[in-house]
């Protein structure tokens, strides 16, 4: 198992802290999380994190872009954009601005696209990521009829090919759109596969912005926060670091533009959520507590429920959709309840709840559907906001929503410590609820991510079990049967296209197909790379591998057992 040897992508590489997260007690687990969440604010190997100056300098510059769009609402736009976990981000900042003007009379100004639509914001839709020309299609449909358009195109990995093309069509408006890249790896790691039926690559891409970038026409915000806890879990530390630049870059911006009298001081900013994390990992027993509960709940068929008030009802929604694609979960184990659903959500395309249960995300849906349905192996947390701005989480086991265990956490810094960090009343009241929402991402990856553990989807620190639906989850499968196997590339991907084919011969035309081809077929399979991993070590046809998955459903003790037999 290789570690970061300098040349592949950081957000893809194994981070040695947690080389032995699958067999770490629940309390050495939050310990873990702890240690490379901070690497976020302190850094990573020579990178300095968030506050490099260089982050710091492109944050000024990215915010005064954001304050002309506010100061001319009407021919201005805000746009952020990502795939998955970033576009479920980019919606929760545009939502979360936009409320901020309203509230203030101020005109709305920001909007955002996800790849594949409103569905992504709930269930994964990872196909739509690989499609340059859906994301300049979406750009063109919310941007229609402005002039000065800022566009922040997210992706964690600099890969998504939905954003390439957005920052690409960017490129070649300069006179409207002033383009941001906002990832976590150093440029040269930008992806430089092919995108099929696009004719650049990403690195092209991002080639092209440092040329914009060098007149000030475009900007490059990709500081270097280190692995993942899971190798790839993009929406732990990457998707923590985005929604921390997001909300420091228009929070300035805002202050610059309706509260010029404050003094602003970005560090200072960025700081307060440093001090978030410190204090949400202030309290390993009961996060330790959370976790272990809901293991059990997932290991013995039970469920996970998140319910909560206000925003931090979206923060458990994201965190619940992201289940399924990173642990190949079903869409039943972990799942989200805001307070007033839809009404509250105030997505683009309105109430999805006619498209299944699974979109039925309101409070009064969770009362309906799921109350009846709760037993004992489940597992509600609701996260509740307290009288005095500090919040709680209150755990409960069992079919009456009585609280069998109470957990109080605060999951935002009293007022006071806020006050003597930003150093000013009007901060504290304008911004705390995002430090509130952080502190829930926190709470919520740590319970879903140390869940999944305990039920054995995770092998060292890689899960194993992935749904391969998407261009950079197919190249990860392929990376990961290569670690483990030490076969080389083009083999590993043999037996991975097996596995998806469900073939031990694999015909000319499947071995030619695109990889879109084989994305399609893989999406809807589950343990596509647990049976290809088998296949690979027992040299057995594809038939006994599923055999021996399906008398032992822990990935990770058949993962174990065969690895550590060679
Ligand atoms: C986008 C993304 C992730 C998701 C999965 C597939 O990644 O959808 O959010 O967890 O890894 O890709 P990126 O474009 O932000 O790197």
């Amino acid at each position: 198992m290789s570690a970061y040897d300098g040349r592949g992508s950081v957000t893809e590489a194994s981070n040695q802290m947690t080389e032995n997260i699958d067999v770490a007690s629940p309390l050495e687990f939050i310990s873990m999380l702890k240690v490379c969440d901070e690497e976020i604010f302190s850094g990573w190997k020579e990178y300095k994190g968030l506050f490099h100056d260089s982050t710091l300098a492109v944050i000024d510059r990215v915010r005064n872009v954001a304050a002309s769009v506010l100061k001319d609402p009407s021919n201005g736009l805000v746009v952020l954009s990502g795939c998955g976990t970033s576009g479920r981000l980019a919606y929760m900042t545009a939502r979360s601005f936009n409320s901020k003007l309203s509230a203030n009379g101020i005109e709305p100004c920001f909007r955002y696209t996800i790849a594949g639509g409103d569905k992504a914001l709930f269930t994964s839709q990872e196909s739509p990521e690989d499609d340059p020309y859906s994301g300049i299609k979406a750009l063109q449909r919310v941007s229609a009829g402005k002039c000065n358009v800022l566009l922040i195109g997210i992706t964690c990995g600099l890969s998504a090919p939905f954003v390439a093309g957005q920052l690409d069509y960017c490129l070649q408006n300069l006179n409207i759109f002033t383009p941001v890249l906002l990832g976590f790896n150093p440029t040269c790691l930008a992806r430089n596969l092919p995108i099929e039926r696009w004719n650049k690559t990403f690195l092209k891409v991002v080639e092209a912005l440092k040329i914009a970038q060098a007149e000030n026409r475009a900007h490059i915000l990709n500081p270097v926060v280190g692995p993942e806890q899971i190798t790839g879990s993009s929406r732990m530390k990457s998707g923590t670091a985005t929604k921390i630049l997001l909300e420091t870059i228009f929070a300035s911006a805002y202050m610059s533009v309706f509260h010029p009298d404050v003094v602003w001081h970005t560090d200072r900013f960025m700081n307060a959520y440093s001090n978030i994390c410190g204090c949400v990992y202030s309290h390993p027993d009961a996060l330790a507590e959370l976790v272990t509960t809901a293991g059990e709940s997932l290991k013995n068929r039970g469920h996970i429920y998140y319910i909560a008030w206000d925003t931090l009802g979206l923060v458990s929604i994201i965190d619940a959709s992201e289940c399924p694609p990173t642990y190949g979960a079903s869409l039943d184990d972990v799942r989200g309840f805001v307070e007033d659903g839809f009404t509250f959500m105030q997505n683009d395309e309105g109430n999805l709840s006619g498209l299944g249960k699974h979109f039925r995300i309101s409070s009064d849906d969770f009362t309906r559907d799921v109350l009846p349905t709760l037993t004992d192996l489940d597992f509600v947390i609701a996260y509740i906001k307290g009288k005095s701005e500090v919040l709680r989480s209150t755990v409960r086991v069992g079919p009456a929503l009585r609280p069998s265990a109470d957990i109080y956490m605060p999951l935002c810094l009293p007022e006071q410590e806020i006050r003597s960090l930003c150093g000013n009343t009007v901060l504290w009241k304008e911004w705390s609820y995002l430090f509130s929402e952080i502190a829930c991402k926190w709470i919520c990856n740590a319970v879903s991510t140390g869940a999944h553990i305990l039920k054995g989807k995770v092998y060292r620190n890689i899960m194993v079990d992935l749904r391969v639906s998407n261009n950079k989850l197919f190249h990860r499968a392929v990376g990961i049967i290569e670690r483990f196997t030490q076969l080389p590339k083009n083999q590993a991907q043999s037996f991975l296209l097996m596995s998806i084919y469900n073939t031990d011969r694999l015909t000319n035309e499947q071995e030619a197909s695109a990889i879109a081809s084989h994305i399609e077929v893989a999406t809807p399979q589950e343990k596509i790379v647990p049976c290809a991993l088998l296949t690979a070590f027992l040299e057995c046809p594809i038939a006994e591998a599923k055999q021996i998955l399906s008398e032992e459903p822990v990935i990770r003790t058949v993962v174990s057992k065969i690895l550590e037999r060679q």
